[in-house]
């Protein structure tokens, strides 16, 4: 309001509405706060002197910027996400292809098996992975799978499906369990003879029953018809038999053989095979 304008008294009268558009704006903005700044601001500046006018406005321009935390909480706000592992694939790799499928930014820190013993009791479990979202602290990685799963919509569309993921995780888990003690032995020969064992009596009816699950369910993904966490922690598992432990035993397994190769052609888990650190396990 100009000079030989009629003085503002009380706004929230309704006798003088707003009529800058700032004002407008921060009206709205604290009026749905039941906030009568603006009613107050108005109130309190004589409008016919220009110093006031500019107090007025440099007033109004310092709540407008308070505004923003008004419409904070509407906004998206993207989480700032860090993996902790050693440099292997092991228990880390399912979530680094949830990321990687996911086209969700994330930093991967592997520490040196060298670090580990300075760093073990700085986590909650004394293990890794772990994962940190805004600060907070994650670990065990089938919660962090599941939970990322949920975040990324990979977590299947209902109660049943989210069960049957799980189903086809902790079988996946029970035979990495059952590697164990191969994993660890250090005499040549009696490692042959462990793996030739376990092949027979746990990898191969594994590769069996999934193979059947795969097969019943007819979309090329193991539950639903599109990638969830099952897909990726079977597919995980999978690539690395035909990759490492056991190339060419996939033969014996088409549908699995042919769910591995389209997985691995997908362009952002392609893109994350190319480009992650090569490593033994
Ligand atoms: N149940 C845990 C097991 C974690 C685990 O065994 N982590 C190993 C690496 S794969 C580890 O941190 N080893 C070092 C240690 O135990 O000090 C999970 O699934 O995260």
């Amino acid at each position: 309001m100009r000079s030989g304008a009629q003085p503002v008294t009380d706004c929230r009268s309704g006798r003088v509405p707003p009529t800058q558009p700032a004002e407008i704006f921060l009206f709205c903005a604290c009026s749905s706060r039941l906030d009568p700044l603006p009613w107050r601001l108005h109130s309190s500046y004589n409008f016919g002197d220009p110093s006031s006018e500019r107090k007025y406005f440099r007033r109004l321009a310092h709540g407008l910027r308070g505004v923003r935390f008004f419409f904070a909480p509407k906004m998206p706000i993207i989480p700032q996400y860090k993996l902790t592992y050693f440099n292997a694939m092991g228990r880390a790799e399912p979530t680094r292809m949830l990321f990687a499928y996911s086209g969700v930014d994330y930093k991967d820190e592997r520490i040196e098996k060298e670090q580990w013993p300075a760093m073990k009791s700085k986590f909650p479990f004394g293990q890794l992975p772990v994962l940190e979202v805004d600060g907070k602290t994650l670990a065990q990685s089938h919660a962090i799978e599941k939970f990322l799963a949920r975040t990324f919509g990979m977590a299947g569309g209902d109660d049943w499906e989210a069960a049957k993921i799980d189903e086809l995780v902790f079988g996946v888990e029970d035979l990495v369990q059952k590697t164990t003690a191969w994993f660890k032995e250090e005499d040549e020969k009696k490692k042959i003879e462990i793996f030739r064992t376990l092949v027979e009596t746990e990898i191969d009816p594994f590769l069996g029953r999934y193979q059947n699950i795969l097969k019943e369910n007819g979309t090329g993904f193991f539950i639903g018809d599109k990638m969830t966490l099952a897909d990726i922690s079977v597919f995980c598992l999978l690539h690395y038999f035909s990759c490492k432990l056991l190339p060419g035993h996939l033969e014996k397994y088409p549908e699995l053989k042919a769910f591995v190769a389209s997985v691995a052609s997908n362009p952002k888990i392609k893109e994350w095979i190319d480009k992650r650190p090569k490593t033994d396990v």
